[in-house]
């Protein structure tokens, strides 16, 4: 059996996973939830939901190959192993398409405790009253940084799994807000008013403003808050709100 000693070492090991399977199936908690709804199918759209495939693999080897993975796809026939780049859903299988043996599993912690996963990146959502500046370096500490909202569909995800509900808004009143706009995101026109940047330095190019925003009012809001209702607004850097980090899954 093979020791592995050193950080790098595994590093270099877990790129060929084949030859450390055994050993990560050894040394890790695995956490994984068998979702007996799609059995016997393969996702229509095929490997372009995989992050890699192995092949006569025990179920328990494609489980420990599963690191980094929203879950795995096995087949006990054949032994083969697909690792998952995204939780599958109802309208990723076409039912009539039956392949016999595969079974689909659940990776329940690839995030780690208080992240959630949507496609391939992890979000949590912080309630540390923090300016937008000190939210931004706060992600950054954990490997992650200001959520970054790139299209509709990830806005709403996050407007319904992550955001307080538009009905409660008693934790944003007194803050001169009228759509309780109280989270940050990594939008900003700090560097030219505006254009509006990720804390990467991409330009923003999916937006969600409302109606009246951006307004830059009194020349004095650069950063952008996120409302309960999922529309944008900016507002002064200096408020403290509560802000979203993401990262991506594999680091
Ligand atoms: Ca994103
Ligand atoms: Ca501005
Ligand atoms: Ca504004």
């Amino acid at each position: 059996m093979i020791v592995i000693r050193t950080y790098s070492e595994y590093f270099a090991v877990f790129m060929s996973c084949f030859l450390v399977c055994d050993i990560m199936t050894l040394n890790r908690n695995f956490d994984f939830e068998k979702d007996d709804t799609f059995k016997d199918l393969l996702p229509i759209t095929g490997s372009v939901n995989y992050t890699e495939t192995q092949l006569n693999l025990t179920r328990i080897e494609c489980a420990g190959c599963c690191e980094y993975c929203a879950g795995f796809l096995y087949n006990r026939v054949t032994g083969t192993c697909h690792l998952l780049k995204t939780r599958l859903g109802e309208r990723d299988f076409n039912r009539t398409r039956v392949d016999i043996g595969w079974e689909l599993y659940n990776s329940l912690n690839v995030c780690g405790q208080g992240w959630h996963l949507y496609k391939t990146h992890c979000y949590t959502y912080l309630e540390l009253n923090k300016t937008w500046t000190e939210a931004k370096d706060i992600c950054a500490c954990s490997g992650a940084y200001l959520v970054q909202i790139e299209t509709r569909e990830e806005n709403e995800w996050i407007k319904e799994n992550l955001l307080p509900a538009l009905e409660e808004p008693e934790s944003c009143l007194g803050k001169s807000n009228y759509f309780c706009c109280d989270t940050w995101i990594g939008a900003s026109d700090q560097v030219k008013e505006e254009v509006f940047q990720w804390t990467n330095k991409e330009n923003v190019e999916f937006k969600n403003w409302n109606p009246a925003e951006p307004n830059d009012y009194n020349g004095n809001e650069d950063c952008v808050s996120l409302c309960r209702d999922g529309q944008w607004n900016d507002f002064s850097c200096n408020i403290t709100f509560n802000f979203i980090c993401e990262r991506n899954i594999f680091g």
